[in-house]
């Protein structure tokens, strides 16, 4: 496969042009997440090992208490990130609120923040199951040299200057765009280096998998109970095949390789669905567009949506530009008609 012998650093010095602002700043804050996946990866691959060493609230052979991995994967982050004085703030799922980044000799001079879901899909980890790392970057819009305000948080996901994921799957891997399209790169854990293995990941433009979790279909919109009826339909290409994992990254990193669309609508029970705009929909939506997919909430785009808190959720469709379009019409239609 094209470029397997290039490591992600390699990858980052080569393409820093790309990035108009201060690009080597945007290195070492990739330097740092790579760093912090790769200490997550290899506890998540241990995670099996907890009915031996010890669950959470026990300790272990070390006599050190055992952590949820959700919040281990938030604290490793967080504090890679801190040390290294790369970002003036930092907003997680994990927190209720955001963290200013203090102190060192340029604490506040930083400019960019850094979004993210630490562990998403932890859920899954008992029944080893792939999880991810999402995150996403923007530039302050308060003055540098200034404490991190809430408003640098609520930016729009078209301000976002960096998005990606990190898959701790059956290798782990790292996903990532600055606006250049959408680059992959997978974990050597004998090396302890990131290849690039999947150079230019484009969506397919149509696709024949849908995800959603059906368990809730009688709670859907009717648009989606009718896009999902319209999947399931024999006619050409359908009936398309559903695979759902319930792990965001794994669901949409499979769609983007095969081709496919990922949806987690509203229900009767969820009014705003449950993914969050700032640390899923939007790094998700950014990745999408870059590789040539389309990201909405039925009806608006989901990077041009303004966002009002730091955890607001807001309904997600995302993958093949096709399917999209699809269930969007779908849903336009059953706003118009009476049923
Ligand atoms: P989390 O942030 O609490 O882990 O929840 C997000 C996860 C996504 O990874 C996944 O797509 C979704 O929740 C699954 O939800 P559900 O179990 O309702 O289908
Ligand atoms: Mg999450």
């Amino acid at each position: 496969m094209e470029g397997n012998n290039k490591t992600l650093g390699e990858f980052i010095i080569e393409n820093q042009k790309e990035f108009k602002y201060s690009s080597g700043e945007l290195s070492r804050l990739f330097n740092s997440i790579k760093l912090a996946a790769k200490v997550v990866s290899h506890k998540v691959n241990k995670a099996g090992l907890v009915d031996i060493v010890g669950g959470v609230g026990e300790k272990n052979v070390q006599g050190e208490d055992q952590q949820k991995l959700d919040v281990y994967a938030n604290q490793v982050f967080i504090e890679t990130i801190i040390n290294r004085q790369i970002v003036c703030g930092i907003t997680s799922e994990e927190n209720d609120d955001f963290i200013t980044v203090q102190g060192g000799d340029n604490g506040n001079n930083n400019k960019y923040i850094l979004l993210m879901d630490p562990l998403d899909g932890s859920s899954n980890i008992d029944v080893n199951v792939s999880v991810g790392t999402i995150f996403s970057v923007y530039r302050r819009i308060s003055p540098v040299g200034t404490p991190v305000i809430l408003e640098d948080f609520l930016q729009p996901g078209i301000n976002q200057v960096a998005a990606g994921y990190v898959i701790y799957g059956t290798s782990t891997m790292l996903v990532y765009t600055t606006g250049h399209g959408v680059n992959g790169f997978t974990l050597n854990p004998a090396i302890g280096s990131f290849y690039l293995s999947h150079p230019k990941i484009k969506f397919p433009v149509d696709g024949s998998i849908y995800s959603v979790n059906e368990g809730n279909y009688v709670r859907f919109p009717q648009g989606v109970k009718d896009y999902i009826k319209y999947c399931q339909q024999e006619e050409g290409d359908r009936p398309y095949t559903s695979r759902y994992i319930g792990s965001l990254v794994s669901d949409m990193h499979r769609n983007m390789l095969k081709g496919g669309i990922y949806m987690y609508p509203t229900s009767t029970k969820s009014r705003s669905g449950k993914l969050r705009l700032l640390y899923e929909c939007n790094p998700m939506a950014f990745i999408t567009e870059q590789a040539g997919g389309k990201a909405s909430d039925g009806v608006t785009r989901i990077m041009e949506i303004e966002p009002t808190s730091l955890h607001e959720r807001v309904p997600f469709y995302s993958g093949s530009i096709n399917m999209v379009e699809k269930v969007e019409e779908f849903i336009s239609k059953a706003q118009f008609s009476k049923y």
